[in-house]
């Protein structure tokens, strides 16, 4: 481990260049210095190991068998069928695990050793996708609700989602130096960091944009959150919330998930001063002793959130008015064809824990097929999207009418068309990476999530419950990245085989679940639903989801997000 605080590591860095170049040139290991390590993340990249043979090369005294995944900065997760094809190419030149959709609308590639590390960020930037920012303790990528042509509004609240995405990046040019051989210049280094500062964040900063009665990018979950309030279509403006974040250690109270605070409504021209308001006020307040302590969500529990509101407010220049009342109906996507208000149409498709790759069925040829045929087949003035949801799926988006047949039938003859018959169960659920890449999994999770679903199938056909749409999260550890406290029902790795039981979050992403049971092995988990689904079978009342149900009759105690605005 390096001996420097990452503190240390990012005020040193000049601008996030560190070693970077000398770390990437030694061709003695596969592996970066250990500080490079952590400066490397705010360029969109995690150094990794296989951990399937992590043992077997110990044992062999070989290091690690390193390699670096790659996460994209795809705000609201658009690319074009030209950049979806780009993307298929890198991965599969580069990559070894395919395409990866991210829970918050990015693209990873797994598997890329560093001696082609250049060569395929380089290939990314020629696509016209940047990874700069993608992690970090800096603001991630900006999540956006999906499908945003169904109406001018979504169209709208996508656009101010990719400005502010690109208004808070961090200013420096080590991106461009590094990985594009842009030439160094004096007072590279020391370019101003007018929003982050010399040490950028304390920690790492999510923002996201729902739009009612869609919760699909878990508003609240996010450090900070933009609600559209439509009047008459058009975007009247936005509820912010604050201090959301999913996560937590095994055992450890301090840390836990928590979810956003509604703290008041703001024109839309008013977007850019209050995202920097509030970054800067986490910027200078939050923790930056105890890493475990940094996030927003535990900022504003420290000082309470009113007086952190006043400091947003402050800074910002100006009041919030009061917040708007907004319902929500669900926090999933909606599968199959909607018409949007061009008249074109999108097709929301199943893709299970967002791996898109010519394993079990030709996904990533089918999509290349639908990619080429969207090209040749798309109306230029509305041109062809590929969208990535924060649920892991993906939107084919703008097909003209008489186009939707032909990307049906590519649908189905690639194994796509999951979302025309599988449950409700299956199309919700999402998974994190876990194994093999994630270096913190304690547990399977995407790997897993397909078996499980299958029994969890047929303990709901034996209660006559498969049409129910209950939403289960799985996460090989208390991180939380599939943001498993939002699931009705979710697994929380604890160690192999082994998971924490949790229940009872409601349907709309508004209300987190509980412990149920600690550490558990699939038949004991297996028992525990059967037992509880029986319980639904006979007792939920009409239209009553599984977490409320379970709220309801006392089986878990857990509190809703009071909607209650703040005034
Ligand atoms: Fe995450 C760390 C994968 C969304 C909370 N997350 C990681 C790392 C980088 C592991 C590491 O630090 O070494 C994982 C890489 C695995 C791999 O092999 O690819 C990882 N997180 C992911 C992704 C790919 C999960 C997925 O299956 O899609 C998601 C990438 C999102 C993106 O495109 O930017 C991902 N991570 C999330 C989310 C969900 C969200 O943002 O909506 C969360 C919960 C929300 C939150 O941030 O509170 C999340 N990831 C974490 C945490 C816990 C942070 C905390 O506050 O304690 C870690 C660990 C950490 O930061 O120390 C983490
Ligand atoms: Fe890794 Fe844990 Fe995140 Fe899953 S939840 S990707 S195991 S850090």
């Amino acid at each position: 481990m390096s001996t420097h605080s990452v503190e240390d590591i990012k005020k040193s860095s000049a601008r996030l260049r560190g070693t970077l170049l000398e770390s990437l040139a030694n061709p003695v290991t596969g592996a970066l210095d250990e500080d490079d390590q952590t400066l490397i993340k705010y360029h969109g990249s995690y150094q990794q190991d296989d951990r399937d043979i992590r043992e077997e090369r110990r044992q062999q005294k070989l290091e690690p068998a390193h390699a670096f995944m790659i996460r994209t900065r795809t705000p609201g997760g658009v690319v074009s069928p030209e950049q979806w094809l780009e993307l298929d190419r890198i991965a599969t030149t580069y990559a070894e695990r395919g395409l990866r959709i991210t829970t918050r609308q990015a693209f990873q590639f797994h598997g890329v050793i560093k001696r082609e590390l250049k060569a395929t960020m380089q290939a990314i930037n020629a696509a016209l996708i940047d990874t700069l920012a993608a992690c970090g303790d800096v603001n991630r990528n900006v999540a956006v609700a999906a499908n945003p042509h169904e109406s001018a509004a979504h169209g709208f609240v996508h656009a101010q989602a990719a400005t502010l995405s690109k208004h808070l990046l961090p200013n420096t040019r080590a991106y461009y130096e590094i990985w594009l051989d842009e030439e160094r210049v004096a007072g590279s280094g020391e370019e101003e960091e007018r929003i982050y500062g010399d040490a950028y964040l304390p920690r790492k900063f999510k923002i996201g944009f729902a739009i009612p009665p869609y919760n699909d990018v878990d508003v609240f979950a996010q450090d900070l959150g933009f609600i559209a309030i439509l009047e008459e279509g058009v975007v009247a403006g936005y509820n912010v919330s604050v201090g959301g974040g999913m996560g937590a250690t095994h055992g450890d109270p301090e840390t836990y998930p928590r979810l956003a605070d509604v703290i008041g409504f703001i024109a839309p021209d008013q977007i850019t001063a209050v995202a920097e308001a509030v970054i800067t006020t986490q910027r200078d307040w939050g923790n930056r002793i105890l890493r475990k302590r940094a996030r927003l969500k535990y900022t504003i529990d420290d000082r309470g959130l009113e007086t952190f509101k006043q400091e947003v407010e402050r800074r910002a220049g100006f009041r919030l008015s009061p917040a708007h009342s907004f319902d929500f109906v669900h926090n999933g996507d909606r599968f199959g064809w909607v018409q949007g208000h061009n008249g074109l149409w999108h097709l929301t498709l199943r893709i299970v824990a967002g791996r898109i790759w010519d394993r079990e069925k030709p996904h990533l040829s089918g999509l290349r097929e639908i990619a080429r045929t969207l090209l040749q087949v798309g109306d230029p003035q509305q041109p062809p999207e590929f969208r990535m949801t924060a649920n892991q799926n993906l939107v084919i988006a703008n097909v003209p009418a008489d186009q939707c047949w032909h990307i049906d039938s590519l649908v189905a003859s690639h194994g796509l068309g999951e979302h025309v018959q599988a449950s409700p169960v299956r199309l919700n659920a999402i998974a994190c990476v876990a194994l093999p890449t994630c270096g913190l999994a304690m547990a399977e999770a995407e790997r897993y999530l397909p078996d499980f679903l299958t029994r969890v199938e047929t303990l709901l056909d034996k209660h006559a419950l498969r049409d129910q749409p209950i939403n289960i999260r799985i996460s090989g550890c208390p991180n939380g990245c599939s943001r498993p406290y939002l699931g009705e029902i979710a697994l929380v790795g604890k160690a192999p085989g082994r998971y924490n039981l949790m229940l009872g979050a409601s349907h709309q992403g508004t209300r987190l679940n509980t412990l149920y049971r600690e550490n558990i092995d699939e038949a004991a988990i297996l028992a525990e639903l059967d037992a509880l689904f029986a319980q639904y079978a006979n007792g939920r009342t009409s239209g009553e989801h599984f977490g409320d149900f379970l709220v309801r009759t006392g089986v878990v105690i857990s509190k809703s997000l009071s909607l209650e605005l703040v005034a």
